[in-house]
């Protein structure tokens, strides 16, 4: 049997390396676990006889006992599309996937207008409030994507401009660009952008996993899902692997059930995070220079539900899944289909999607604070 080249060097040692870095905004030293990236073999590595490195594989672990176990993992590559003016998840959601660069590689973020949170470039402002607090802003620029609905765009799609345009090519590059590895797209908001390029070019169905936060299924109703139904449809009915970490509301198996209240985000988030030279205007004003203190602003600038009073981290527990997907349960069903606002079964669907539902908020809120508190920025 010979063991695919992308295994030998995931084994070896040498394919982590310690960096020792600064970033240039930030002055924050980020001490990186640089994990292997499979994608980026060069042709000339690709063409070793490969015989040889399986034999070589072969010694090497003889010789130092290595187990399965040891072996680095690749770097998760991840594309994050938000509506990220819209309530404060997404922002939660933005940092904690840029401060997870050990686990990982981000390779953009695009964002689609909600009803909730003004036009895309509103979105996108917030998203790149989030972006320059991570000291990261002139490495992830903040992609423009679809004001308006699946239906009213999809006539439009071969037109040069169409609206959301600049994402839904983004997002075909970046699925397209992928080697041995799928692209996880990470849609947190309506399914838009996503469902657009899909239509476009149907190829990248066979490279990318879709990770979307949305839906109360099996109840109607949802805000994700109600802002572009059609969207929905396209992917359920699409060749494509999907799946929903489910918002479930008012209840204690989705994504509702990763709350914080506002003393615990009072008393965690207080300068966490890099610290920016300068500062970013909050959009309810103020003046910030690391996340956790606009974390802070934000949670002292939105409703509390719920008793106690909190407010659900919905996106942020959509990113926490495809980090340690231990931290909820999925669930492989016929896709049923949208009619109306309303779940339809289609019980002999040979088409199947996948549910996450029973979040494990201790976990997951465990492991978001001592990201807060240990970033590893992504780059
Ligand atoms: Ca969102």
């Amino acid at each position: 049997m010979e063991i695919p080249l992308r295994d030998f060097h995931a084994g070896c040692s040498q394919g982590r390396s310690i960096h020792l870095q600064t970033d240039q905004l930030t002055n924050y030293p980020t001490h990186q676990l640089t994990a292997f990236r499979p994608h980026q073999l060069t042709p000339k590595a690709a063409s070793v006889n490969s015989r040889l490195l399986t034999l070589t594989f072969a010694l090497l672990l003889a010789a130092s006992g290595a187990s399965a176990a040891q072996s680095p993992k690749p770097l998760t590559r991840v594309l994050l599309d938000s509506d990220a003016n819209n309530e404060l998840d997404d922002q939660h959601a933005i940092a904690y996937m840029l401060f997870s660069g050990d686990v990982f590689d981000v390779e953009g973020i695009t964002v689609n207008r909600t009803r909730g949170g003004g036009d895309v470039e509103k979105q996108a402002e917030e998203a790149e409030r989030v972006v320059t607090l991570a000291g990261l802003r002139r490495v992830f620029p903040v992609i423009r994507g679809a004001n308006g609905s699946f239906a009213e765009i999809a006539p439009h799609i071969r037109e040069r401009n169409f609206d959301g345009a600049a994402a839904v090519n983004e997002i075909i590059r970046q699925a397209k660009a992928s080697g041995a590895q799928p692209l996880v797209l990470v849609p947190v908001g309506k399914l838009t952008n996503v469902a657009l390029a899909l239509l476009k070019d149907p190829s990248i169905a066979s490279k990318v996993r879709i990770v979307w936060l949305g839906s109360n299924y099996p109840e109607p109703g949802e805000y994700n899902q109600e802002n572009d139904e059609g969207a929905v449809q396209y992917v359920l009915d699409a060749d494509v692997p999907f799946e929903i970490a489910l918002v479930r509301y008012g209840t204690p198996t989705g994504t509702d059930y990763v709350r914080v209240t506002r003393e615990e985000i009072h008393a965690r988030m207080p300068g966490k995070g890099p610290r920016i030279r300068a500062v970013v205007t909050g959009r309810h004003g103020g003046k910030f220079s690391t996340f956790g203190d606009y974390s802070v602003n934000l949670f002292d600038h939105i409703e509390l539900s719920g008793t106690p009073p909190s407010r659900a981290l919905y996106d942020m527990a959509a990113v926490a899944i495809v980090k340690n997907p231990a931290w909820a349960k999925p669930r492989t069903i016929p896709a049923p289909k949208l009619e109306n606002g309303k779940w339809v079964e289609r019980p002999d669907n040979k088409r199947t999607i996948t549910l996450w539902e029973s979040f494990d908020r201790d976990a997951i809120l465990k492991d978001f604070y001592a990201t807060m508190e240990r970033p590893v920025l992504a780059r």
